[in-house]
């Protein structure tokens, strides 16, 4: 009979969750400990998890398959009387939303730092998802965090490692594990969603091809199901499909920058008409015509305004939201439709309240980021099909359908500027003192334009009513223009801060510029007033995207 053990430890001071979960390097995941206590951290902020069902699984990365056995063992001493578990520990961020949801489960572990690399030498995380299948709101990744730091001992069944790699049921000490197929139950939902006879017919029809880059992640096996069994893609239409731990030494990021491969194939000669990438855990996406790029925020309106010939989508939408930082392509849209939209900080887990309380449909973010009601995290592969969709219906390619959106809505130019890897005290210093002469700024002229208001975003959730605040600055030039400074929330080294540039042109006569040039002068009027070249040390940003 296994055995309960209850283990002396000592806390750690930085177990503290950030815009997406603990995220570290894997050498201090590695550190004695230094998960168990995370991991009990998360049990003791639930004493009601007794007799429930936790989802366990992860996108693949080094670490996970030794961590998913710790958890298991520790699941098993801390009261669950089941742990629905991916097959060998894998699931992607959205599919472990779904298995949540459909199995009533009491919460989720998901162990991943998502588009961050992996390897020995790359970024580890957990993520714990509450009962609607989301991220757990501030509230309980704070109070885990107090917890974790109070935290003096925990406890684990003492028991051999599992068998992961078939289907079926297994006990564990008192506790019953149960190992599913990832794929399964989340193809089946995509299926409900979307049309997937007419997306066959346009494979079928040999007019269209498609590449879609799994950048050797968690989708490969999602997209080789659904793409190429169920729609009938030729074999090959997936590439890097192929999860490894270490992503094949890539940077499992869906943007221009690192996933450079997919972006050079289409723009070659013979470059397929629809491009798409998803990232580490899933849950991004990236979209691509030939020779064109759509922003995330763009590719947000235009499933926004184009949700109703797609049949999830036909009844209409509740409402939409989408980050701060995100650009207000989306605004218009929802304008036109009559219909709310919702500006909530960066955080996927903001978008959870207004989902479970049926007020927004769609919601999205500009750091590649698109999701539904379907489930309660944002899904890359979901957006891939939604536009595989898009493109059934109206036979157009893509850079068609965003080139219509924009005469009839107007364009937003759009950039984010990372810089990477700073020094923390003058990144948040540069913050305090920006945010110290935001009174000064309204009324003043600024390449350009002239400034209308200048904040620091804070949000009251209309649901249940938490208020989150210091969430980014903004400095707003009307409706023309926007410019918007944050720290990011996910980074594991130094501090990144992000700089985000908006223009609006309604003009359809000037919607084929060059977004770096058109808002070169916004740039340079935030660098004036913040001075960040100066004060980070840096000619340019690391990252533009
Ligand atoms: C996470 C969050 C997103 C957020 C993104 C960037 O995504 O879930 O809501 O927009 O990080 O956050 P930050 O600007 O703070 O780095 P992911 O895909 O990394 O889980």
């Amino acid at each position: 009979m296994a055995s309960v053990r209850t283990v002396a430890t000592t806390p750690y001071p930085d177990q503290r969750p950030g815009t997406s979960g603990l995220r570290k390097r894997v050498r201090v995941f590695l550190q004695p400990n230094y998960l168990e206590n995370f991991v009990q951290a998360i049990f003791d902020a639930f004493p009601e998890r007794r007799g429930g069902t936790l989802v366990l699984g992860g996108d693949g990365r080094h670490h996970n398959a030794e961590a998913i056995q710790v958890i298991l063992r520790m699941a098993a001493a801390n009261g669950f009387e089941r742990v629905v578990v991916g097959r060998d520990g894998i699931l992607s961020t959205p599919a472990a939303s779904h298995l949540i949801r459909v199995r009533g489960a009491f919460g989720g572990i998901i162990l991943s730092a998502s588009h961050n690399p992996g390897g020995p030498e790359g970024d580890f995380g957990v993520k714990y998802n509450v009962g609607n299948g989301g991220p757990a709101p501030e509230a309980v990744t704070e109070r885990i965090w107090a917890i974790s730091r109070e935290l003096r001992e925990y406890r684990i069944l003492e028991a051999e490692d599992l068998p992961l790699g078939r289907p079926g049921e297994l006990r564990l000490g008192p506790m019953t594990v149960e190992v599913v197929d990832p794929v399964a139950d989340y193809a089946d939902l995509m299926e409900r969603l979307f049309d997937f006879d007419r997306m066959r017919a346009l494979f079928d029809s040999g007019l269209f091809r498609m590449r879609y880059d799994a950048m050797h992640a968690v989708t490969g096996p999602y997209a080789r199901e659904i793409l190429e069994r169920r729609l009938g893609a030729p074999p090959g239409t997936v590439v890097n499909g192929e999860p490894l731990p270490d992503f094949g030494g890539g940077h499992p990021d869906p943007n221009l920058v690192h996933a450079r491969a997919l972006v050079e194939a289409m723009h070659g000669r013979d470059a397929p008409d629809f491009g798409a990438a998803s990232d580490g855990d899933g849950d991004r996406n990236m979209i691509l015509g030939r020779r064109f790029f759509v922003t995330p925020s763009d590719s947000l309106a235009v499933l926004a305004a184009n949700a109703h010939r797609v049949p999830g989508y036909a009844r209409g939408l509740a409402g939409v939201a989408r980050s701060m930082p995100t650009s207000r392509a989306l605004d218009r849209v929802a304008a036109r439709l009559g219909i709310d939209c919702y500006e909530t900080p960066t955080g996927w887990k903001f978008f959870g309240s207004l989902l479970d309380a049926g007020r927004i449909t769609l919601c999205g973010e500009e750091s590649f980021g698109t999701g539904s009601d379907h489930v309660r995290e944002k899904d890359g592969l979901w957006a891939v099909l939604f536009w595989l969709n898009l493109l059934a219906v109206r036979r157009e390619p893509v850079e068609a359908i965003v080139r219509a959106h924009w005469r009839e809505h107007g364009r937003h130019y759009y950039q984010r500027h990372d810089y990477e890897g700073l020094d923390p005290d003058p990144a948040a210093a540069l913050l305090e003192d920006l945010r110290r002469a935001l009174p000064s700024l309204p009324g003043r002229r600024l390449g350009g334009l002239e400034v209308s208001a200048a904040d620091d975003f804070a949000y009251t959730d209309p649901v249940s009513g938490e208020r989150s605040e210091r969430q980014g600055i903004r400095i707003l030039f009307g409706e023309e223009a926007r410019a918007v400074l944050r720290l990011s929330g996910t980074g594991t080294a130094g501090a990144t801060l992000r700089l985000y540039l908006e223009r609006y042109e309604p003009d359809p006569a000037r919607h084929g510029l060059d977004p770096g040039e058109v808002l070169a002068p916004l740039a340079a009027a935030v660098d004036a007033i913040a001075g960040l070249r100066a004060r980070l040390g840096r000619e340019r940003p690391d990252v533009v995207t």
